[in-house]
């Protein structure tokens, strides 16, 4: 059975991180290995936050699981609090990373042009070096301007875009994904660059017009788990779009506070099936 190792805090309520990762990577038949980085009553979204800070743990952690010989098939790094917390997570790929183990960045820090609460330069720079060290990074757009200090746009085409993804790729990452990239009205998904091969590849689907809190991170764990389960780069992230946005669509029915995350819960059964009914295309195509 193959298994993932999720760097990233809990946040005990708001469907986001750890208990988004914990549940869809383990439905995808994937074990699901937790470092937690630190435990917030609530995501940063919520006011008053209480937070216990794990980050010195990190390294004492993973330095055990080295002595009991644990391996990953994926080490995947979510929301990290701190410039410490980033350091740590490079340590850890060097430590428990082998030539077998995709390293997946996630570099949660901003949306919409600018940063979350708590993040400036200085930490996109360490975030920027811990993207460096990586097999393949996930940023949105605004994340992948803060890290390649670009100039965010909300139009765009596609050249700026693919010099975006060289910028990327530039950093040391084998391959760079930006999410949340629109190539039409009504359109959205993800444009990727292999920096090995140089080629290019993109996905859209239907934009569903509401944004919840959290779908980044089902978006991370759902294409992680699909690349260690077999699938294809391209179709990896789509699959991870289309349920993205599956649950999106599912949450609009019952509709509710944004920062409380979608209903990915009641999607499992079909995550499953679309898992399965993709990596028997992608055998077939072989
Ligand atoms: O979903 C990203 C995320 C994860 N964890 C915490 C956050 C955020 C985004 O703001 O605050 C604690």
């Amino acid at each position: 059975m193959k298994r993932i190792l999720s760097i990233q805090d809990i946040s005990c309520f708001g469907k986001c991180s750890v208990t988004v990762a914990l549940p869809l990577i383990s439905a995808m038949g994937v074990e699901c290995t937790v470092l937690p980085t630190a435990v917030l009553s609530a995501h940063t979204l919520f006011p008053d936050v209480v937070k216990t800070d794990l980050s010195g743990q990190l390294l004492p952690i993973a330095r055990h699981f080295h002595k009991i010989g644990v391996s990953f098939d994926a080490i995947c790094t979510g929301y990290l609090g701190s410039a410490e917390e980033v350091r740590a997570a490079q340590e850890i790929f060097a430590l428990l990373g082998t030539e077998q183990t995709l390293l997946f960045v996630d570099p949660v820090m901003g949306d919409h042009g600018s940063f979350y609460r708590g993040f400036s330069a200085s930490y996109a720079e360490e975030n920027a070096a811990l993207c460096g060290a990586a097999d393949l990074i996930v940023p949105n757009l605004t994340e992948a301007c803060l890290l390649t200090g670009t100039p965010y746009r909300t139009e765009y085409d596609r050249p700026y875009l693919e010099a975006l993804l060289r910028k990327l790729t530039a950093l040391g990452a084998k391959t760079a994904v930006v999410t949340g990239v629109s190539f039409g009205p009504g359109k959205t998904g993800i444009m990727g660059l292999d920096a090995r091969s140089g080629s290019f590849f993109s996905y859209q689907n239907e934009q569903v017009p509401a944004a919840f809190h959290g779908t980044g991170d089902i978006f991370s764990s759902v294409s992680a788990a699909a690349l260690v389960r077999g699938l294809p780069v391209r179709e990896a992230f789509a699959l991870a779009a289309d349920f993205t946005a599956e649950t999106i669509r599912e949450t609009l029915k019952h509709p509710k506070d944004s920062r409380c995350g979608v209903d990915f819960e009641l999607l499992i059964p079909a995550l499953i099936r679309m898992l399965e009914e993709r990596l028997s295309a992608a055998e077939k195509a072989d």
